[in-house]
């Protein structure tokens, strides 16, 4: 991620997915086939969680008579660093473990971090983030009561165990009243509508493959929800992108859209140099839309397939909704 890129994640992760598309660079004409999706760059922050929204693995501190919260300091009250106040946020006392199983799911976590406001000038910590076992993070500098927020980026493409420790800062707990503010998870993506195909191929020419919108032209939407982006395709489809192994998972959420109420049956199958990574089985319109992720490690081509689930391509419409790779 680039420097400017950062900048804007300090100030604000998710105001403006259309803001942040402004840094796309377009693939080269001349060099579309074999340019991957990646040389158009960071484009979107997709898949926000705060850790306070997630259940941990453990959560454990040396003074169990103020145990870590959800959304609150550990005197229940709302999470506040040298009084700067934050709605999310994982209140806990030192010294002080929690541990999430990311699953390998997230590229960033993001965090705000200080001694609460609710014990004044008072407390004294440190704080270290561990991915996997491995120190991704350390604040080095005792904190106190009147430390202003430090923040934290950190890289977790891969982690399974993220670890938050926070130690006394030497001098015993006293006071050490810490906030991991506005913790939060994220991915670095790239929204395939927002990158040039290899090739878009259906059985049904005249309602061709779109770009952000169904194939009658409307807003992209399954069961009634409605998405900004996507590809809108006909059965039976082929989507081909050149990733050039530059990515590490394929997100979507796939169905029948909401154009053909409760009509038209598709196969969703994604395939990577070749191997089937995915298959939907029988999707039918008025049906919610499933939420996939492939792992994509490795793979060179990715080849998106719409079936017409053996019946005919009637009201076949589908939609590989927030299509999007990540690195
Ligand atoms: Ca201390
Ligand atoms: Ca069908």
């Amino acid at each position: 991620m680039n420097n400017k890129l950062k900048m804007f994640l300090t100030t604000s992760l998710i105001t403006s997915t259309l803001f942040f598309q402004s840094f796309v660079i377009m693939p080269a004409k001349v060099a579309k086939a074999a340019t991957p999706a990646a040389s158009s760059g960071v484009n979107a922050f997709t898949d926000l969680t705060y850790l306070s929204d997630l259940n941990w693995e453990s959560a454990t501190t040396t003074y169990p008579s103020l145990p870590t919260q959800k959304d609150k300091s550990v005197y229940m009250q709302p999470i506040s660093i040298n009084g700067k106040t934050y709605t999310k946020g994982i209140g806990t006392h030192a010294s002080s473990e929690i541990v999430y199983n990311l699953a390998k799911n997230f590229t960033n976590f993001e965090t705000d971090m200080g001694v609460d406001s609710e014990v004044g000038p008072y407390g004294s910590v440190t704080f270290q983030i561990y991915g996997d076992g491995v120190k991704l993070y350390d604040s080095q500098q005792v904190m106190t009561g009147s430390t202003p927020a430090k923040t934290a980026r950190v890289n977790v493409t891969g982690v399974s165990k993220l670890k938050l420790v926070v130690n006394d800062g030497g001098d015993g707990i006293n006071n050490d009243h810490a906030d991991w503010a506005n913790a939060r998870l994220y991915n670095t993506s790239t929204y395939l509508s927002d990158t040039d195909w290899t090739s878009a191929t259906t059985t049904y020419p005249s309602l061709p493959t779109q770009k952000d919108k169904s194939v009658y032209s409307q807003p992209i939407s399954i069961n009634g929800n409605v998405y900004t982006k996507g590809i809108g395709t006909h059965a039976i489809s082929e989507t081909v992108y050149y990733l050039g192994k530059q990515f590490a998972m394929f997100r979507s959420d796939v169905g029948v859209d909401s154009e053909v109420g409760n009509y038209g049956s598709v196969v969703f199958q994604v395939y990577g140099d070749g191997v089937k990574l995915y298959d939907s089985g029988v999707v039918t319109g008025g049906t919610s839309a499933k939420s996939i992720n492939v792992n994509v490690t490795g793979v060179s081509q990715l080849k998106l397939v719409v079936t017409d689930a053996g019946d005919g391509i009637d009201n076949d419409h589908a939609d590989w909704a927030n299509a999007r790779v990540i690195n």
